[in-house]
């Protein structure tokens, strides 16, 4: 006898969920979590903007938009060398994936593209695993990044299908599914999130929950980011999200996407110690490492060393390439 269809999980289900009493809703994300992972093992990345600002999109969250006035200082594309110079010491400082981003809003079939073949190339040499995010691509693109070793290919939903055009104008939320029907195909990795914090309702974060859950298969990694306001952009004077808001997020895409790696990305070096603690117990299981986001502060390795020992969490890896690395 045929199995009956799953039936389609719903928005209205996702909402359930995502307004159950916060302790019960992170007692059940931290069972579900404990069933498909290590609980103590958090992934942590380190992320390295290789072309900065100047970018076509109008994300009114994104210091790198021209479209908006943030004073940040662009540059254009990095050379391979000093990728993999940072590379290196993403390596030595405990990350295990390296994750490359380009304000563009689309790779163009050009010298630059050959250079990030080249980058990924000689990351991926370096026994790290490699992520990409470069704004939107073909399926040919897709699988040139793929051939040339790049293992998760990152391009966010941001938000609900409904709140998309009140954040971004210049592309839609079919453009950002196409991309990622190609790097699904190409045989990549995918990783897909979000943004809460963006003025946006509850009712939309349960959207971009429901939507990222409903991919088939969901993507294998989930930042959850909070806005990190940056002056001069649209954004700039949203209030702070409530912190339940991060957990609850956290916990819903936990119990949603089991397998998923659900990662607390930006955002972090406002959030209470408290606060993320209870996120990693809700299931998040991975972070970004290091000093740097792609243009903003991130919170460091030795503070986040120190609440890994704290909370009794390992993932930021002692690499003895820390010996051969020259600054
Ligand atoms: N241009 C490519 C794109 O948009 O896909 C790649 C780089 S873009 C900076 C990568 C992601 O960073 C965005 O999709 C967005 O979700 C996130 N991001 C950008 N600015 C942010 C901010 N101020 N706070 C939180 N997340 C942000
Ligand atoms: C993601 O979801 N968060 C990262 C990564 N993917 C590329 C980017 C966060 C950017 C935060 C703002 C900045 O540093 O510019
Ligand atoms: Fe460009 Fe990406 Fe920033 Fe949007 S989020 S403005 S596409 S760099």
């Amino acid at each position: 006898m045929v199995a009956p269809a799953p039936t389609p999980l719903t928005r209205t289900e996702v909402a359930e969920l995502y307004r159950r009493p916060l302790l019960d809703l992170v007692f059940e994300a931290a069972r579900m979590h404990r069933a498909h992972h290590d609980a103590q093992q958090v992934q942590c990345s380190t992320l390295l903007s290789i072309k900065t600002g100047a970018c076509q999109e109008d994300c009114k969250y994104c210091s790198q938009s021209a479209h908006n006035n943030s004073d940040l200082e662009r540059e254009k594309l990095l050379q391979t060398d000093q990728v993999l110079q940072a590379a290196r010491l993403a390596k030595a400082g405990g990350a295990d994936r390296f994750c490359m981003g380009a304000a563009w809003r689309a790779i163009k079939d050009n010298a630059d593209f050959d250079r990030v073949l080249e980058m990924v190339h000689a990351v991926k040499s370096l026994d790290l695993e490699t992520c990409g995010t470069f704004g939107m691509l073909t399926p040919a693109q897709a699988l040139r990044l793929k051939a040339a070793g790049l293992d998760y290919y990152n391009h966010n939903l941001d938000t609900s299908p409904e709140y998309y055009a009140e954040v971004i104008t210049t592309r839609t939320y079919e453009d950002r599914l196409n991309t990622l029907a190609a790097v699904r195909k190409a045989g990549m990795k995918v990783c897909c999130g979000g943004i809460l914090g963006m003025g946006e309702s509850e009712e939309d974060r349960i959207g971009l929950l429901h939507q990222l859950a409903i991919q088939t298969p969901p993507p294998e990694s989930v930042p959850i980011n909070a806005l990190v306001p940056i002056e001069g952009t649209p954004l700039a004077d949203v209030p702070p999200l409530a912190w339940d808001q991060m957990v609850r997020a956290v916990a819903v895409a936990r119990i949603l996407m089991p397998n998923s790696m659900v990662r607390l990305a930006a955002g972090r070096h406002a959030m209470s110690e408290e606060a993320q603690a209870m996120c990693f117990l809700a299931g998040a299981n991975s972070i970004f490492l290091g000093d740097q986001l792609l243009t903003t502060p991130n919170r460091g390795k030795d503070r986040d060393q120190e609440l890994f020992h704290r909370l009794g969490l390992e993932g930021i890896h002692a690499s003895e390439a820390a010996v051969v690395v020259e600054v």
